[in-house]
């Protein structure tokens, strides 16, 4: 097994310790830090997510191999300063206003992130306005909406429709979920789409943007 391989198995695996020291050992011998994203940890990633829609691995597993590839992400990244890095799209994530619940909500922004996708996470209690502000500073092609409770659901709806009257909606796919967040209920808000899970939204946002690609030519 090469370096790249290793990464790969380890990362699926969430071996932190092991994901680190190869990605040394890999930069070290000269390996392109970008091969060590595109071949080792996206691959990883998207192993990774259909195991877990497929109930093979559990949020734990998942978590582990998000961490571990999202350590060493943040050590190869620097790396790529200056380089013209290859991304599927920007996404902006946040867990809309009112809710402080974050340990899904990262688990998708981790995914997107170890899938190819630059992240710009807004944390948590992200108002409206702030999702607003991001579209307009960022442009993302994505932007993620988490809810937990039932209560903070309204406010995906009410940064939809703020999107809509800042003439924003158009330029930009809205993806929503967490446990209360239903396909019907995302249909009723006019929302993008609904992911259920984060291997479900890593391969919704590819498949939004994707169509997006081909609408716009
Ligand atoms: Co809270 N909490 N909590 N809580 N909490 C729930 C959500 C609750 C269901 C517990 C219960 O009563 N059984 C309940 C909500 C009831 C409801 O509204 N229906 C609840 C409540 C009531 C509350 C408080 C109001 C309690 C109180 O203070 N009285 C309070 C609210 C605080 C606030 O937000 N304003 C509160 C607080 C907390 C803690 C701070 C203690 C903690 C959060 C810690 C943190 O996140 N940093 C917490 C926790 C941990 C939970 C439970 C136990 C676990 C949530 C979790 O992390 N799950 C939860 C009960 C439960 O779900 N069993 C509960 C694991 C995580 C990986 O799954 O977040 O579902 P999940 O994410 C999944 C998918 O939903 C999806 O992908 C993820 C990965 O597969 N997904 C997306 C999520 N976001 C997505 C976005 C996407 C696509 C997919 O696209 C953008």
């Amino acid at each position: 097994m090469d370096h790249i391989d290793q990464i790969k198995q380890a990362t699926i695996a969430g071996n932190m310790p092991q994901v680190l020291e190869l990605t040394d050992l890999a930069l070290n011998a000269g390996v392109d830090p970008e091969e060590v994203i595109q071949q080792g940890f996206i691959p990883a990633m998207e192993v990774v997510g259909d195991k877990f829609a497929a109930g093979k691995i559990y949020v734990p597993e998942m978590l582990l191999a998000a961490r571990a590839m999202k350590a060493a992400l943040d050590k190869v990244k620097p790396l790529l300063v200056g380089k013209e890095i290859k991304t599927l799209g920007k996404a902006v994530i946040g867990t809309v206003q009112g809710d402080m619940h974050d340990i899904g909500k990262n688990l998708v922004a981790m995914m997107l992130e170890g899938s190819g996708f630059e992240v710009i996470d807004l944390g948590v209690d992200a108002l409206p306005d702030e999702f607003i502000d991001a579209v307009r500073d960022h442009q993302p092609d994505l932007i993620g909406l988490s809810a937990l409770l039932t209560t903070t659901m309204n406010s995906m709806e009410e940064t939809i429709q703020k999107l809509v009257a800042a003439g924003l909606r158009v330029g930009v796919k809205v993806l929503v979920g967490g446990a209360p967040v239903s396909r019907q209920f995302a249909d009723e808000i006019g929302a993008d789409g609904y992911a259920a899970n984060a291997g479900e939204a890593v391969k919704l946002a590819k498949k939004l943007l994707g169509s997006n690609l081909s609408m716009d030519g």
